[in-house]
């Protein structure tokens, strides 16, 4: 009876919750999803919060009434009637919670299945699943699911490999090149990732995306994504995982389907960073034809031999293919941010080179202090010509 009261009542905190949506960082905020797992997650969340407040309004209701009601008059000098058990009462309030329990268990249920749906075997074989996750019934955004398993059924899915490392994200793509810290996936697809880490448990969160999982050490743990608009996506550690723990961000990098295909042959070609490797010659030409700033062809090849001499290498890749102790630089000409927090600019690269340390305490790249000015401007304007997106573009 005091249901619909209760719901009325409810309305102004709807709006609390639209305004919250606007809050915080972009693209990382799970009250403002991008994505059909990260849809559901705000609605169930929604959902439960709406039956709590129901709880929490009913029960101060009926307490306030007991209190005002049956509270001491002037006059009242007799205890009041003492009485034990109420068959009726205590029915009452083990069904009601029952049935609010029930009411946040089926989607719940469904959720945990649709969440741990498997990598779908091969093309075509997946059928069903997909086509589930339209019953929820959230509304909107109905064509986003459907074309997503349409596409599923018409060609393999992706499958990226993560591994974490203190403090930074490690992508291997099925084409066998691999991608550091930035992850860039076909939008409306479910993508699915198979985790694990190479030192202590991290936990990967993109809060636009969907829910987060574990990286453990020995396991492989397995979930999917989905994106329904490009764009960049923030991700976060989210297990603390050492001093630097608050600073292991990375992103996915949401693109149309016709994008993400070029940018997967141009990674898996490596000529993101031809002609600085043994392979080709050809393509530094090209690199350098776009590095506006003035420096000439030799800049950018005396900035790979440096990046040799210095020992880089012997961590970081840079050919497309394989990774080190460190992330891949393959593309790092196209990164947000330089290990995911710095913005990528000369200086901020310099000063990462020079005090790693400084800025990531605790993170396994050592610092080059005392590094020439010639060789760190060569390595500097070699390292930001890296770009997958140029070539792509061209
Ligand atoms: C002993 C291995 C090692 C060596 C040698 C090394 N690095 Fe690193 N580097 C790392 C690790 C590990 C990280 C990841 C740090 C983090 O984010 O926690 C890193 C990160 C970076 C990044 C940021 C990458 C990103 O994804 O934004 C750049 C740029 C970089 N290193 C450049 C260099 C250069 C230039 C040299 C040579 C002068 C060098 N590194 C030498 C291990 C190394
Ligand atoms: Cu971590």
């Amino acid at each position: 009876m005091k249901r619909h009261l209760g719901l009325l009542r409810l309305l102004p905190l709807t709006a609390v919750f639209m305004l919250l949506a606007g809050c915080g960082e972009e693209r990382l905020s799970a009250l403002d999803p991008y994505g059909p797992q990260a849809e559901w997650i705000l609605d169930n969340m929604i959902l439960s919060l709406y039956v709590m407040a129901l709880v929490v309004i009913v029960v101060f209701a009926l307490y306030f009434i007991a209190v005002v009601k049956f509270r001491k008059k002037p006059g009242d000098e007799e205890l009041p009637e003492q009485v034990e058990g109420s068959k009726a009462l205590e029915l009452t309030w083990t069904i009601i919670p029952v049935f609010l329990l029930a009411i946040l268990a089926v989607p719940t249920i469904w959720g945990t299945y649709y969440m741990a749906e498997e990598v779908p075997e091969a093309a075509g074989s997946s059928g069903g699943e997909s086509e589930n996750g339209e019953q929820s019934g959230e509304g909107g955004d109905s064509q986003n699911s459907g074309s997503s398993s349409e596409q599923q059924q018409g060609q393999d899915a992706l499958v990226i490999d993560v591994t974490a490392h203190q403090f930074w994200w490690q992508f291997d793509y099925p084409e066998g090149f691999s991608a550091g810290n930035e992850v860039y996936i076909p939008t409306n697809e479910k993508v699915w990732f198979n985790l694990t880490s190479s030192d202590v448990i991290h936990s990967f969160w993109v809060p636009a995306l969907g829910g987060k999982i574990d990286t453990i050490p020995g396991v492989e743990n397995t979930m999917w994504l989905e994106a329904n608009e490009p764009g960049v996506y923030k991700g976060k550690c989210a297990e603390l995982c050492g001093p630097s723990h608050a600073l292991m961000d990375f992103k996915v990098i949401a693109m149309e389907p016709g994008q993400y295909e070029a940018w997967e042959a141009e990674m898996a070609s490596g000529s993101a960073s031809s002609g600085n490797g043994g392979s080709g010659e050809s393509g530094s030409e090209q690199e350098t034809s776009d590095n506006s700033s003035g420096e000439g062809v030799s800049t950018v090849s005396d900035g790979r031999q440096a990046f040799e001499d210095q020992g880089c290498i012997t961590c970081h890749a840079v050919e497309g293919q394989g990774t080190g102790q460190g992330p891949t630089l393959s593309n790092f000409g196209d990164r947000e941010k330089i290990a995911n927090i710095l913005e990528p600019t000369d200086e901020n690269l310099e000063e990462w080179i020079r005090h790693p340390g400084d800025i990531k305490q605790g993170n396994n790249m050592p610092g080059f202090p005392d590094m020439n000015d010639e060789d760190m401007n060569a390595i500097i304007q070699y390292l930001q010509s890296l770009s997958a997106k140029e070539n792509m573009n061209q």
